[in-house]
């Protein structure tokens, strides 16, 4: 046959698709064994049946009643209405990369994992981070903890870190978590509010749960509140073990630390990310990868024995417990590199499942009751978010290295064992795999003893001596921030009884944070604090590493400069100002009164990335403002330009101006201009303008 039959034509949409869409290149990490073909293909059902009209339903002609046979029309509809799995019940809201791991340090004297036995070993790795309490269509800037959920494909298995931004939890015993998780989701009578811990159920539930106000020190500063997931640190939390081939073993606590440096916004500015681009942290990801700019954290461990167990202050397995890495220094052991944007959302970030207890040979649990809960929860979990017991047949859940089992059947078994023998013993010739006590996960033998009770350890009842430390581990800016913090979310309770709870805890941690949240609610005086279960421990020293001010960047690199421009500027100081940017390894988007953009004075057009009402500078790390002498006049008509230039100032960002911008800082209500303020003439200013940016903030504004 020399020319194709009719229906073999691709239809209109598949052509059209195929002359906009760009693919991503692949990695072959993803859902390879699921890849349709798509590029100038027929569209086909879903049994690859080609389809000659995607626009009509069967009918009994042209006006007339639609008919039950349309297999098509069925089959799309029906697949349609299954599209979605329940989300989340915690963690719904997340946004996942891939990338490699690779070992820096190899420890073969702490763990016989095998990945870490030889510096340079490499293996693939899928990171999922996430809100914590909103639903999955919330917005990225809520107050909240955020997951940091790392997958690593080695060569015994797959190892799941499961992971916070925070090093510390609310709750000692996984008993108390669909508490916590209930009071801090939407009330459950009128199902708001979302994604927020700014209401009356939350500080309730907290003010009657002292172990909480460790980790509450934490949420209320700007760890809440990230820049994006590239500038955040990542921590596993509980004490793990890591056992070596001669099965002694040592406690084990896991860091991400982000080469990017630490960086959070400002609540004022979380507030207006979340309307002006709710996306805020998945595009910023996502964007960064694209751009070549791959985001990486160095994993570092905390390593100590049963004699520092012994002799340290508060109860190793407790989780609302950190030990400052002054006491146990972080080693560093490895890095975790995110090169590679998913193909597919759903297939990869959605159905990516995380379990706690997929540990690899080399590395345990211990009797953590928090990791203990948590061990049985994830598992079970994913069976109904999954569907069935299969979800390890999804690529981005199947091991990378061979596997071999007698597990069978099931909802949506991809792939069952070959052959006769799916029981062990057997006796059959090719009877399938079998267990190796030399290589095989042999649990830590610990010795354990005790009376079946429900109770706790001594140790967990201090609940303030860490809290203070974090408080004290602080710049001053920031206890502001983790005041104001706290005003804030109290001042959303509405019922004073609660207020009032929670500030009698703060004395606990530090008399004039207590004072100022009662000031700032407006309290008469301050509620007697609550009695301490337990003394508290005196001398705690300030850990530098709490504060993200004090671990800050100290350049440029991966932020993001907004220039606000307008006809009629000086197109080489624009270029100058860009080169700046770029040679700092950061990245620059061009603000104008219209998506058209504008043209300088030399007439060159320079398109735009955001029309100014889209673009407001709390997307910015750093702003620059260029006008003419028209140009700003035309600005100063418009309130979201007034509205870039005010806010960029009272969120102490470093800020340029250029040709007749004051003018548009004056209109805004900013008269006085600081050394957070540069003025741009020349090549050179716009270098010493990016240098100072590196500091992100200019504090001293207050
Ligand atoms: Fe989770 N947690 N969690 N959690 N968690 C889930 O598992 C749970 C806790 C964390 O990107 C769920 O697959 C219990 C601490 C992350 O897919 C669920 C307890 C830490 C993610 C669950 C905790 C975490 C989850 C919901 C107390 C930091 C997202 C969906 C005993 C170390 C993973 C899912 C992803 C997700 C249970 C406490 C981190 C229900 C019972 C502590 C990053 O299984």
């Amino acid at each position: 046959m020399s020319e194709k039959s009719p229906q073999f034509r691709p239809s209109i949409e598949t052509q059209k698709s195929n002359e906009t869409t760009e693919r991503p290149e692949k990695t072959g990490q993803g859902g390879e064994t699921h890849q349709q073909s798509s590029d100038g293909a027929c569209l086909t059902t879903a049994q690859g049946v080609p389809v000659s009209d995607n626009q009509n339903t069967l009918k009994a002609g042209p006006r007339g009643p639609a008919l039950l046979e349309d297999f098509h029309f069925r089959e799309k509809m029906f697949h349609f209405d299954h599209e979605r799995i329940p989300e989340r019940v915690v963690h719904a809201r997340g946004y996942g990369a891939r990338g490699y791991f690779e070992t820096t340090d190899a420890i073969p004297e702490l763990t016989s994992a095998h990945l870490l036995q030889e510096k340079g070993r490499k293996v693939p790795a899928f990171v999922r981070f996430s809100t914590v309490a909103g639903n999955k269509g919330s917005m990225d800037l809520a107050r909240d903890a955020r997951g940091f959920a790392v997958k690593l494909y080695t060569e015994e298995g797959n190892w799941d870190i499961v992971g916070n931004n925070i090093p510390v939890f609310f709750i000692q015993d996984a008993m108390k978590f669909p508490d916590l998780v209930h009071s801090v989701k939407e009330a459950p009578d009128r199902a708001f509010p979302q994604a927020q811990s700014a209401h009356d159920n939350f500080w309730d539930f907290i003010s009657l749960m002292p172990e909480a106000m460790h980790m509450v020190m934490w949420t209320m500063s700007d760890r809440g509140i990230p820049r994006s997931f590239r500038f955040m640190e990542g921590f596993g939390v509980h004490t793990f073990r890591f056992v070596n081939a001669e099965g002694e073993s040592h406690f084990v606590k896991f860091h991400w630390k982000p080469k990017q440096g630490l960086q959070s916004v400002l609540w004022d500015e979380a507030v207006k990310i979340n309307g002006a681009d709710p996306d805020f942290h998945r595009r910023d990801l996502w964007g960064a990868i694209q751009a070549g700019d791959f985001p990486e954290w160095e994993l570092g461990v905390q390593v100590f024995d049963d004699a520092f167990a012994d002799t340290f202050d508060f109860d190793v397995l407790d989780a609302t417990k950190l030990i400052p890495e002054e006491d146990v220094p972080v080693r560093i052991i490895g890095r975790l590199v995110l090169d590679s944007v998913v193909d597919n959302f759903f297939a990869e970030t959605e159905q990516v499942a995380f379990c706690t207890q997929n540990i690899v040979p080399g590395v345990d649990f211990t009797n953590d009751p928090l990791l203990q809960g948590r061990n049985f929860s994830y598992l079970d979990t994913q069976i109904k978010r999954l569907g069935g017991p299969n979800f390890t047949h999804i690529p981005v859940n199947a091991p990378k290295c061979p596997f071999a089992h007698f597990q069978q059947d099931g909802h949506m078994a991809m792939h069952n064992p070959a052959g006769r023998a799916n029981y062990e013993p057997n006796s059959w010739k090719d009877g399938g795999p079998r267990a190796d006590p030399e290589s095989g996960f042999t649990s830590f033998p610990e010795a354990v003893e005790g009376e079946k009770r429900k109770v706790r350890a001594e140790l967990f009842a201090d609940h303030y001596s860490q809290a203070r430390q974090f408080y004290q581990s602080q710049t001053e800016v920031e206890q502001g921030h983790i005041a104001d913090a706290l005003i804030f979310e109290l001042s959303k309770c509405e019922v004073l009884d609660i207020r009032e709870r929670v500030v009698a805890h703060l004395p606990n941690i530090d008399p004039d944070l207590a004072q100022m949240v009662a000031d700032g609610l407006g309290f008469d005086k301050l509620p007697k604090a609550h009695t301490p279960r337990r003394d508290m421990v005196e001398g705690l020293k300030p850990s530098d590493a709490l504060s993200i001010l004090k671990n800050g960047p100290d350049n440029f690199k991966g932020r993001k400069l907004g220039i606000l421009v307008t006809d009629g500027i000086d197109g080489d100081l624009l270029a100058s100002l860009r080169d700046a940017v770029k040679d700092a390894g950061g990245m620059v988007e061009i603000v104008a009164p219209t998506i058209g953009g504008i043209k300088t004075s030399d007439g060159k057009r320079v398109p735009a990335d955001q029309k100014v009402d889209g673009g407001p500078s709390v997307l910015y790390d750093a702003v620059a403002v260029m006008t003419s002498a028209d140009g700003v006049e035309k600005l100063k008509s418009m309130h979201p330009a007034k509205g870039f230039a005010a806010d960029a100032f009272a969120h102490a960002k470093f800020i340029a101006l250029a040709g007749e911008a004051e003018k548009l800082f004056h209109a805004a209500g900013v008269d006085d201009f600081d050394d957070g303020v540069f003025r741009l003439e020349g090549k050179d200013d716009c270098a010493d303008f990016i240098e100072a940016c590196g500091k992100m903030r200019f504090w001293q504004r207050g």
